[in-house]
């Protein structure tokens, strides 16, 4: 048996994914990992470092790392690339003067070796609050995040709540669909 299909096997046997949460502040991370959880979502605050917690999601259990994006603390988003199956970007859509400062840190984080492969998740939060045209909107986040130029990721956008959980899942499903056809495909 060649050394992709034991990496396959075992892959698809632990079912276990390794999904890092990151995006700038106050855009909802904390709140979606909430609402994945059936937890209150009225009730966050800043996270000042970093929470880890597990979702298990039609069989698989994914493991969340839900990392604070204040500006002082993305020095040390570094920290916890190593073995990320996916990447949840959350952008605020009550937020949009801030896609170039998105576009910054999003570009930093996927220049970055140990992510080189992963699925990423463009979760467009806070579409309770949103009243534009959803196809325009997501024409500017393909334009400004650059993301028809992005090779060797797989991506998908998301418009979501955590507040009202619209698309939350939608999120989970792509993830868990990715995985499989990553590993069935090795
Ligand atoms: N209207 C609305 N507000 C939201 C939603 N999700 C989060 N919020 C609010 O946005 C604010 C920030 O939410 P957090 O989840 O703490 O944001 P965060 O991205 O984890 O922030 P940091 O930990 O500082 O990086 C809070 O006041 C939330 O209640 C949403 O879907 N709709
Ligand atoms: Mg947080």
């Amino acid at each position: 048996m060649g050394l992709l299909s034991i990496i396959r096997k075992q892959k698809l046997k632990e079912k276990e994914v390794r999904l890092l949460l990151l995006g700038l502040d106050n855009s909802g991370k904390s709140t979606i990992v909430k609402s994945m959880l059936g937890q209150d979502v009225k009730e966050t605050s800043p996270t000042m470092g970093f929470d880890i917690c597990t979702v298990s999601y039609a069989g698989f259990n994914i493991n969340i790392w839900d990392i604070g994006g204040q500006t002082s603390l993305r020095a040390f988003w570094f920290n916890y690339f190593e073995k990320t199956d996916f990447l949840m970007w959350v952008i605020d859509s009550s937020c949009l003067h801030r896609l170039q400062e998105n576009f910054v840190e999003f570009s930093r984080v996927l220049g970055e070796d140990r992510l080189a492969g992963c699925g990423v998740v463009i979760m467009v939060n806070k579409m309770d609050l949103f009243t534009g045209d959803r196809d325009e909107l997501r024409t500017e986040i393909i334009r400004i995040l650059g993301l028809e130029r992005l090779e060797n990721h797989a991506w998908q956008i998301i418009f979501g709540s955590a507040y009202t959980g619209e698309n939350i899942r939608a999120g989970l499903d792509w993830i868990v669909a990715e995985y499989k056809t990553k590993y069935l495909s090795l």
